[in-house]
């Protein structure tokens, strides 16, 4: 009797732990977009996947990207179909390359002001239509 009440215990903190973890993605996945009001300094993150060919934002094909200088930017990289990365010069960004399924991130400080472009670096994939504007202002 003891023992499955520990069981039961332990589980339910599984449970309740993974519904946390749920609501806090929901709640980055609320940051998510080209809103352009946001506050200098604060967290953004945006969630972009890479396809055979073009990156996809929010549903947007190859999107105009948007963050304030001094915003820390994280972008979550998940590859539905191909291998691709998410890279842009200006910056220093570049994520790891990620196959079919597989995903990844990368962080860093919008640290200068400017209309930038970001690209999938595999192959011809930036000339096959991977590419898009990363603007700081
Ligand atoms: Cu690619």
């Amino acid at each position: 009797m003891k023992k499955a009440s520990i069981g039961l215990t332990l589980f339910l903190i599984v449970v309740v732990a993974g519904a946390l973890f749920l609501i806090n993605n929901n709640s980055n996945d609320s940051l998510v977009g080209n809103t352009v009001d946001s506050v200098s300094g604060q967290v953004k993150t945006i969630s972009v996947s890479g396809e055979n060919f073009k990156f996809v934002v929010d549903g947007e094909d190859n999107p105009t990207i948007y963050a304030r200088e001094g915003d820390r930017v994280v972008i979550e990289f998940k590859s539905t179909a191909g291998l691709h990365d998410f890279v842009v010069d200006e910056l220093d960004v570049s994520t790891k390359r990620v196959g079919s399924g597989e995903s990844t991130s990368v962080e860093f400080v919008a640290d200068k002001a400017g209309t930038f472009s970001y690209y999938c670096s595999v192959g011809d994939h930036r000339a096959k239509g991977m590419e898009g504007k990363f603007i700081i202002e």
